[in-house]
């Protein structure tokens, strides 16, 4: 009797493959990545064993790719460099898309590397077996299926991570996909594969093209301007060169909370303003029409400012961004321009005439507005019930001089926005405003965290803690030091702004607010953290002097109440309105 026939399916060389997924990572290091946030599998197993045995990689484990995704994406932000990621097949891989898409219309630059079955398996139902060739479609700035790892000579590795590098930063950063088909035998032999010669990094991209925005100072500098900062992760330079460009223009500077030029030492001489969304609701700034905006980043989240736009605007509106994105919710814009914030800002500053002055009366009418609308704002604040202004009132006064505030999307973000005065503290205040989801934010935090080191503290809402327990689970394991502060309104308090929420005919609490009922301080026991509940400033102001900068994950639970938090933020756009139509004699003292 014959034995069965040898298996039509071929095998792999395990030496070749490890070669090739070396030479991968080698090239990876070369380019200047530090660090794999990998989650566990089979079919990755050359790749991680890689990856761990690679001098200058760290590499960290993540049980859920959705949660690794986001991490990966913060630990980028705050180290500035392209962290990769690397899964199994399968839904796996497909975990890696929320993460990804906010990287994309951030533009941050992951490497997300899955790892596939080699052609003959595709198809024929084998497991955990999907069509990954382009998994993450139009959100990737590049994406390949490579030859099967081991097949192609070690140097083609090396040729594909130098190119995945070069995509995933440059002309604008964002996240590329390389997908690498493995064959049986998986598991990698014991020696070192000798090393290879790796490619170097090319230079980086082109400087500013020269005559760009010549025409916006050919009759001499426009006197009035706005220049308003979206989101966006500046550099120290950056922000420098934006304090000096509002400084020699005279023109005010409306820093969003998450464009890090809110707080930090630039805002001492420079006319930088927190109170934008206030002021452009205001009828005030009906009769502060300036000649130019020029915006920088991605979209403001101020809506006064996209209602502003539509309202009274300016002859020239000019969106900078080094990403190519232009925001324009309003189309208003008028001229964009593809550069980074402190290359464009110097550029503009050579084109001002020697010995100009600036407009003193147009900038000192904003700043003034700016003093008087914080004034009646913590008006407000001083008489208001413990919600989430105060919040924002106790991470002002406690944050010490340097922190990472990342904030949560929904109200979180517009309570900086409408709450937080700008400050002369470094602190670096980030958001995932690319694509303003909900998800993976204790994970995008905990990246963060892992690669600054200055205390990390997350103010986010119930919802969206709950959408990302994974991620808070995985903090202790990850060893990080972490402050939860979570603003709980049991659902999400930001629908109560909508004008739905006043509509008898639709059952907004069940269909928008969507309660869950559940006590969230019992997460802190999951998830090995420290719990703190204060119920008044006091004893929020206590938790925070306990937790930040303190070893472990500690959640901060202070619950609030949505219909409470909309009277705040009307009560005080109302005060600031009022405020700034009074004669400035009768204005209140900054
Ligand atoms: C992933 C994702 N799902 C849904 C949404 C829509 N969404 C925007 S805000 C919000 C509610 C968030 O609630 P919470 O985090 O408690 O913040 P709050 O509104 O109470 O401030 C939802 C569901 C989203 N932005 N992202
Ligand atoms: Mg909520």
């Amino acid at each position: 009797m014959n034995g069965p026939e040898a298996s039509p399916l071929p095998t792999g060389d395990p030496a070749a493959t490890q070669a090739w997924c070396r030479a991968f990572f080698a090239q990876l290091v070369e380019c200047g990545v530090a660090h794999v946030a990998a989650s566990p599998g089979s079919r990755s197993t050359p790749m991680t064993v890689a990856a761990d045995r690679t001098d200058g990689l760290e590499v960290s484990m993540h049980l859920d790719e959705r949660s690794g995704g986001f991490f990966a994406l913060g630990l980028t932000r705050a180290t500035r460099r392209p962290v990769a990621l690397l899964c199994t097949s399968g839904t796996a891989a497909a975990n890696y898309l929320p993460a990804v898409v906010e990287a994309f219309h951030a533009g941050v630059p992951l490497l997300v590397l899955t790892t596939d079955r080699p052609p003959e398996l595709q198809g024929v139902g084998a497991p955990q077996t999907i069509d990954q060739d382009g998994l993450f479609g139009t959100h990737v700035r590049w994406a390949t299926t490579t030859a099967v790892a081991g097949d192609e000579p070690a140097g083609d590795a090396a040729s594909v991570a130098h190119q995945a590098y070069v995509r995933a930063t440059r002309p604008a950063p964002g996240p590329v996909h390389v997908n690498v088909p493995l064959r049986e035998p998986l598991e990698p032999p014991a020696d070192d594969p000798p090393p290879m010669g790796l490619l170097p990094v090319p230079p980086d991209r082109a400087p500013l093209e020269a005559g760009c925005l010549d025409d916006l100072f050919a009759d001499g500098p426009p006197t009035t301007g706005l220049l308003v900062a979206g989101p966006m992760d500046p550099t120290d330079d950056d922000r420098h060169a934006l304090a000096d460009l509002a400084r020699a223009t005279g023109w005010p500077l409306l820093a969003d909370p998450a464009s890090g030029l809110r707080r930090g030492p630039h805002v001492a001489d420079a006319p930088v303003l927190a109170m934008g969304d206030h002021l452009l609701r205001s009828s005030w700034s009906d009769g502060h029409r300036p000649d130019v905006v020029v915006q920088f980043g991605a979209m403001p989240t101020s809506k006064g400012y996209r209602l502003w736009l539509d309202r009274v605007g300016a002859d020239r509106l000019v969106a900078v961004d080094h990403l190519g994105r232009f925001p324009d919710a309003a189309l208003r814009v008028t001229d964009r321009v593809t550069a980074s914030v402190g290359p464009l800002a110097r550029h503009l500053l050579d084109r001002l005439p020697a010995g100009h002055a600036p407009d003193a009366t147009w900038t000192d009418a904003w700043t003034e507005a700016e003093a008087t609308a914080l004034a009646a704002v913590a008006d407000v604040v001083a008489t208001a019930p413990f919600d989430e202004p105060a919040v924002v009132a106790a991470l002002d006064r406690t944050l010490p001089d340097a922190v990472e505030l990342v904030v949560g999307n929904s109200m979180p973000i517009r309570d900086l926005d409408a709450f937080l005065p700008t400050d002369a503290r470094p602190w670096s205040i980030r958001g995932n405003r690319g694509a303003n989801g909900i998800d993976g934010q204790v994970s995008t935090a905990t990246g963060i965290a892992a690669g600054s080191d200055v205390p990390t503290v997350l103010l986010a809402g119930d919802l969206t803690v709950l959408h990302d327990l994974g991620g808070l689970a995985a903090v202790g394991r990850l060893g990080v030091d972490l402050t939860v502060v979570v603003v709980d309104n049991d659902g999400g308090g930001i629908f109560s702004f909508l004008p739905i929420a006043g509509e008898d005919h639709v059952d907004h609490h069940r269909l928008f607010h969507t309660p869950h009922g559940l006590d969230l301080s019992t997460a802190a026991s999951l998830a090995g953290a420290h719990l703190h509940a204060p119920d008044d400033p006091d004893g929020l102001d206590e938790a925070l002097a306990a937790s930040v900068g303190a070893p472990g994950l500690h959640l901060v639970h202070v619950r609030t109440d949505a219909a409470t938090n909309v009277g705040l933020h009307r009560s005080a756009a109302a005060a600031v309105d009022t405020a700034l139509q009074a004669p400035d004699d009768d204005r209140e003292a900054p």
